[in-house]
């Protein structure tokens, strides 16, 4: 067979010999995703490497990276033959080394093939992984069984119940990679193949091999440490379980019981929310006008304006990515205050194992905290996080705007102000956009970045860019009070208020929100944030919350006062129900004359849910989101909605329109609140029987 031969020539895999190694290339952007003809293309390869003028296979990808994984889109499909599986049975049965060549991240089915392989070598930028469990699957081809016996079934329980990726370097510590190839992949894939066929280095087929020996009482440990945070997931038990078996059972059943439970998580309503998730976020990167040819504008040094509780969170995140920030406050205590809390975060993240101290070291030297606003002048990008009044951020804006460099981004925290009015009091408001990050900044990833009237395409793709840096899910929004996250929340705290003065106690409002997987309700998250916090954006607003004023003027503040709407004891956060609370709401809803009634946990969770889902109509009706999509990636990052249930749009589409426009209908006839009446748009959808994913697919309300 001649050289450079090739043997089977497919767009997507092709295969080449190099001496008598026999080279597999896929080549199928942008991940090269385990599809249906990459799995053939492989397929094939595994077939002609049987040819005795193949000594060794090397497997390797085109474009960036090593295979990905199976493609999700794929799933819920008709399987097409060759499955993965059956693709790295054939690799593993081959009686001649087969080596994988991995760059970028093999993840998933990647690793997997990799897995099935006899030895591993990667770049040193390489990472692999088994991410499945984020989909609310577990590895559907081997790797539950495989990576045990590679690695030892404790080293990887973390690794596939958490789905991180773990880089080339700890793999090749772990064992699980054989080599780091500095310069040429493929030249040293081949040259380390040529070395196994000289040394007649055994052939590993894992599904032959048993895992190491496991101490079962340290397996049962560290699984019930990782499970602890698996907030109510099906998948990261069964992925435990399923390598459990990699060490209790022999291959083939151990394999069985993988298909069944992939089976059985795959056609579950988790994973179908965690894959929706995965695609929704991706698609929220596709903004109009923001096409793949705008150009970001370099941000090279950044500037942050306020060192309080959100300009410190921010400042991190972007100090933490290897940008450097100079936080400016005008108090030099609060800037001394700030620095503080910046470094003890830190810290605490590190003595959490979350970060090196030489990480912690760096970030911390990316940091120059200053008292001078004409720090500003030479700043590429300038996040403005002061207190939110109009007023001051305009005057803020103002001077922005005489002491900037040209070009120089200027965004404002805000969290519901109009971003317009802000960017009018400069001579660039295409310059300005809100970038709204949710506290605590450097731990929450939800950006929100408020599209100004003016706001220039690559200032869009500049916030966008820089907010994925620093490690952010952005989301593109239109201007109005609240935006979208908090704009529902708004509608969702008038049905709080309504229901505690009719007759539902704290307990019940918050327990039917967590019961249904919030990770709190909305009164406990009142408590955490401060009521007093609440009580001064009502004194700008005008908005009434008699009983939230009531406890405000009794001193009580929430978690900071041990004592809200629950009591707190020293140094916990558990709500502890008060009666003098309930007392209180009783009081303020006999002045009210609001005669108080038993309310069932169904209304109380439709009329809290409900009312988020039709102000979400609202806002898709006005343009304000460009997707249902963007709004679920908005509560999934930003409020703690539960990832298993996929976000408020993706769950109102699986309890269907028209059944939320009848209960809301319903509230509304009992309650006389008009606001529970369905929108215009919400009623459509339910006079259509549709759904709001298919309307947007459809184009009314798509971008
Ligand atoms: N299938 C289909 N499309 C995929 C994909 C996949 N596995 N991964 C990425 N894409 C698309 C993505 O939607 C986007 O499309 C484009 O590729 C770029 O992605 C049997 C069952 C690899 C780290 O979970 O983590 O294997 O928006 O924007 O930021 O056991 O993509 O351009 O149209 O994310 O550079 C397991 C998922 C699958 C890995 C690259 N694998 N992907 O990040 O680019 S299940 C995963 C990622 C499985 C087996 C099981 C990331 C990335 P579009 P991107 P990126």
């Amino acid at each position: 067979m001649s050289r450079e031969e090739k043997l089977v020539s497919d767009p997507i895999s092709s295969t080449r010999m190099v001496g008598r190694v026999l080279v597999v290339e896929s080549d199928n952007p942008p991940v090269n995703a385990l599809g249906h003809a990459v799995r053939k293309g492989l397929h094939d390869a595994a077939k002609a490497a049987e040819s005795p003028d193949v000594d060794a296979v090397v497997i390797a990808c085109k474009g960036r990276t090593f295979h990905a994984g199976a493609d999700i889109r794929e799933f819920g499909k008709p399987p097409q033959a060759p499955g993965l599986g059956e693709v790295i049975d054939a690799f593993e049965a081959l009686q001649k080394p087969v080596v994988a060549a991995i760059h970028g991240t093999a993840l998933g089915g990647g690793l997997e093939v990799a897995l099935g392989c006899d030895y591993r070598v990667a770049a040193p930028s390489a990472k692999i992984g088994l991410p499945e469990v984020k989909l609310g699957l577990l590895p559907g081809a081997g790797g539950t069984q495989r990576l045990p016996r590679l690695i030892g079934a404790v080293a990887a329980l973390g690794p596939i119940v958490t789905g991180e990726p773990i880089p080339a370097k700890k793999a090749k510590e772990m064992g699980a990679i054989d080599e780091i190839i500095e310069g040429d992949l493929v030249e040293g894939a081949v040259a380390f193949a040529r070395k196994l066929v000289a040394d007649k280095a055994p052939l590993r087929p894992l599904s032959k091999m048993d895992a190491p020996k496991t101490d079962m009482a340290a397996f049962d440990e560290a699984a019930a440490k990782l499970l602890r945070r698996s907030r109510g997931l099906k998948a990261p038990s069964v992925n435990a379980q399923a390598v459990k078996n990699a060490v209790t059972l022999p291959f083939a059943e151990g394999m069985k019981k993988e298909r069944e439970y992939f089976l059985d998580l795959v056609s579950g309503e988790e994973s179908k929310a965690q894959r929706h998730a995965f695609f929704a976020e991706r698609e929220a990167a596709k903004v109009p006008g923001v096409t793949k040819d705008v150009k970001a504008r370099p941000i090279n040094k950044m500037a942050v304006l306020g060192a309080g509780t959100m300009g410190g969170g921010i400042t991190m995140s972007f100090a933490s990515a290897g940008i450097p920030v100079t936080i400016i406050d005008l108090n030099p205590e609060a800037l001394d205050r700030g620095m503080k809390i910046i470094e003890k975060n830190y810290r605490a993240t590190q003595a959490r194992g979350g970060l090196t101290e030489a990480q912690v070291d760096k970030a911390l030297a990316n940091i120059t905290p200053s008292s001078n606003f004409d720090d500003v002048a030479d700043a590429d990008m300038v996040i403005e996080a002061v207190f939110e009044n109009m007023d001051l951020k305009k005057k803020i804006f103002k001077d922005l705007d005489a002491k900037c460099k040209p070009g120089c981004v200027l965004a404002s925290n805000t969290s519901t102000l109009d971003v317009d009015e802000i960017a009018a009091v400069t001579s660039r408001p295409q310059d300005v956009l809100g970038m709204h990050f949710f506290s605590p900044a450097n731990v929450m990833r939800l950006l929100e970045i408020v599209r100004g009237d003016k706001t220039a395409p690559d200032v869009l793709k500049t916030a966008m860019e820089v907010g994925k840096k620093g490690g952010k899910v952005p989301v593109v929004v239109g201007v109005c009070y609240g935006f979208v996250g908090n704009r529902m929340l708004h509608a969702r705290g008038a049905q709080v208020r309504k229901l505690l003065l009719e007759g539902a106690s704290p307990v019940e409002v918050d327990g039917a929100l967590t019961k249904f997987g919030m990770a709190m309700g909305p009164l406990q998250m009142s408590d955490m944030a401060g009521l007093d916090v609440g009580w001064r954006i009502r004194q700008e607003t005008g908005a009434k919350d008699p009983v939230g004023d009531a406890l405000h003027e009794m001193g009580r503040h929430g978690q900071k006062t041990k004592a809200g709407y629950y009591l707190y004891e020293e140094g916990s956060r558990t709500p502890i129900p008060d009666p003098e609370v309930d007392a209180l709401i009783a009081k303020v809803a006999k002045e009210q004359g609001i005669k108080r009634r038993e309310i069932d946990e169904k209304e109380v969770f439709e009329r809290l849910m409900f009312s988020m889902i039709n102000e979400a109509a609202k806002i898709l009706d006005e343009g304000i989101a460009l997707r249902p999509s963007d709004i679920d990636v908005i509560y999934l990052y930003g409020y703690g909605f539960p990832m298993g249930k996929g976000g408020p749009m993706f769950y109102a589409d699986s309890v269907t329109p028209a059944y939320i426009a009848d209960r809301l209908n319903i509230y509304a006839d009992n309650t006389g609140d008009e606001e529970l009446r369905p929108c215009p748009y919400l009623a459509r959808l339910a006079e259509q029987g549709t759904t709001f994913a298919a309307d947007a697919a459809a184009g009314s309300k798509a971008a």
